[in-house]
């Protein structure tokens, strides 16, 4: 047993703080660099961990950390491509170094998440080294290799069938030390395993039991939809009206979404249930709302990125949360997610020519009212904005991939350091940054925000200590005021024991929501503009300045 392990899982950790709480997104390379090389590290992590909970309203308060991959990794796609499930790269630190993260955010009363990544390796992992040279040896069938189907008119071996990587071109890559093709969702440099075979299944979960030994509370599963692919790997069938991307010209209903995922979802979350207030959370990959809710377990979250993808404009939101409700109903629980490390982040996402801060605020609204589990992207609490990263300095792979097609998919852009001062750099690193720092850094940072009352970050403290404080927003059933109309968001959250209304409005001009058959006398809990309660209260409505997000106690 570690350290880590002994002290278990933190005693104000309530069972159920995964559907109560809000999870913390950090992707490590950019959160805080300890020694100076530029990269970020666990050492770092655990440097800022008073900033997520110290236990005070000067903190953020959240209930869990999610870490992107901090496995060895050659870094084809940033972490995304494990070369060794169970240790930690040397860039991030050692499993010591890890231990020291449980321990201390336990002590803080943060669960601790990881990112398992088993929809596919590195090619460099020692299982696709074996397998990609013997047809025989041990590893022979842990990932999906085929024969070729005949030769194209050049002469070239025919790959088995029509799937596309997500990332551009053919899903096969041909492995001639073998004479075979194997299979990729994503990179080349990333081989998808054959979860049929019993061997990766057992070695799967080893992980799994191997990172729960070291007192980790939780799992999320990246693209785990795509684990299992059709038996007999049937060609896709054609998409129409399909998109520019091949990937949008297929209807993907043979490599992904198989029946056989319940089964190994179950035993997955018997292990993991092992021990009380444990959570996994699934991403959905490429689905709708209705996708997500039916993976949705008793304990087991899913990530639905419907809401990511409408723009700031009530209507639109209205309609994606309608879907999210109706898909996922009163009995299953679904997740809010405005971001994540793959897309554009909300500040610059939705403002679109609009007071950024005004937008941040009135999205952290939104994100931390809605029913379901939060999942809040690090830097978003001070508003960071997407960095513009000219073409030499692209890590990302799919944005080298599609060189000279138009960038679909940039992901350096959400990805900056995040600046936590005015030192230089933002006082993210002594050294050089791996990725360029958001330009407004010297002003738009932890130390600069926390000393200003009307800050996004001041704005997002007081919201989550609210949050953490009411069963409505935590726990209650949800309910339209105003679905969209006239540019308004207005909606309860109500549990048994209180009774809670947001309201907002996308637009660039002043609101009124009527309040006529409201029980209840409304009362001002915060509002992103600063406004007072006379403001916002009066006879019987609420009134909302231009881009204003309030939420209100009815007493
Ligand atoms: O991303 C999978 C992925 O492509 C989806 O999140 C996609 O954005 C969504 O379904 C919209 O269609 C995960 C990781 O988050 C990403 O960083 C990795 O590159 C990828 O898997 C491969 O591991």
């Amino acid at each position: 047993m570690t350290e880590a392990a002994e002290t278990g899982p933190p005693a104000a950790l309530r069972h159920d703080w995964w559907r109560r709480g809000v999870v913390y997104q950090v992707y490590p390379r950019s959160f805080a660099d300890s020694d100076g090389d530029g990269v970020g590290d666990l050492a770092g992590i655990v440097a800022h961990l008073d900033h997520l909970n110290d236990g005070t309203p000067g903190s953020l308060g959240v209930d869990a950390l999610w870490l992107s991959p901090i496995y060895p990794s050659p870094g084809f796609d940033v972490g995304y491509d494990v070369a060794d499930y169970v240790s930690v790269d040397p860039v991030f630190g050692s499993l010591g170094g890890f231990d020291r993260i449980v321990t201390e955010a336990h002590r803080r009363g943060i669960a601790v998440v990881l990112d398992l990544v088993m929809n596919h390796t590195s090619h460099l992992h020692a299982w696709f080294l074996g397998s990609r040279t013997d047809r025989h040896g041990p590893y022979a069938d842990w990932y999906i290799w085929r024969d070729p189907v005949g030769r194209t008119r050049r002469g070239r071996p025919r790959p088995p069938n029509n799937w596309v990587s997500f990332f551009g071109g053919p899903a096969w890559t041909w492995e001639p030390a073998r004479g075979q093709f194997y299979l990729h969702t994503f990179l080349p440099q990333q081989p998808d395993l054959n979860w049929r075979h019993p061997a990766v299944r057992a070695a799967m979960l080893d992980v799994v039991r191997f990172w729960l030994a070291r007192g980790v509370d939780g799992f999320r599963l990246d693209v785990f939809n795509a684990f299992f692919k059709d038996a007999a790997l049937r060609s896709n069938p054609r998409r129409f009206p399909g998109g520019w991307r091949a990937w949008d010209r297929q209807r993907h209903v043979y490599d992904k979404d198989q029946p056989e995922m319940a089964d190994l979802l179950a035993e997955f979350r018997a292990l993991v249930d092992g021990a009380p207030g444990r959570m996994s959370v699934g991403e959905l990959f490429a689905g709708d709302p209705r996708e997500a809710a039916g993976y949705a377990a008793p304990r087991h979250l899913i990530f639905d990125f419907r809401l990511i993808g409408q723009p700031w404009r009530a209507d639109r939101l209205a309609r994606a949360i309608d879907e999210r409700e109706a898909a996922f109903g009163p009995d299953r629980w679904p997740t809010v997610v405005l971001s994540n490390h793959d897309q554009p982040r909300p500040s610059t996402r939705l403002a679109r020519g609009a007071d950024r801060d005004h937008v941040a605020k009135a999205a952290a609204m939104l994100l931390l009212t809605l029913r379901g589990t939060p999942f809040l992207y690090y830097g978003d609490e001070i508003g960071l904005g997407d960095i513009h990263v000219p073409r030499r300095e692209i890590v990302d792979p799919p944005a080298r991939r599609y060189w000279p097609l138009p960038l679909w998919w940039n992901r350096d852009q959400c990805r900056a350091p995040m600046p936590w001062s005015a030192a230089p750099n933002g006082g993210f690193t002594t050294g050089r940054p791996w990725l360029r720092m958001a330009p407004d850094a010297p002003t738009r940072n932890v130390a600069a925000q926390a000393a200003d009352a009307d800050s996004v970050l001041s704005f997002h403290r007081r919201l989550l200590w609210l949050r953490g404080a009411s069963a409505a927003l935590q726990t209650g059933t949800f309910r339209w005021l105003v679905a969209g109309e006239r540019g308004v968001l207005a909606y309860f959250r109500e549990a048994p024991e209180e009774r809670v209304l947001m309201a907002l409005t996308t637009e660039d001009r002043a609101a009124t929501v009527d309040l006529g058959g409201v029980q209840g006398r409304p009362r001002l809990l915060l509002s992103s503009a600063g406004s007072s309660e006379e403001r916002v209260i009066a006879e019987g409505r609420v009134n909302l300045r231009a881009r204003e997000a309030v939420l209100l106690r009815l007493e």
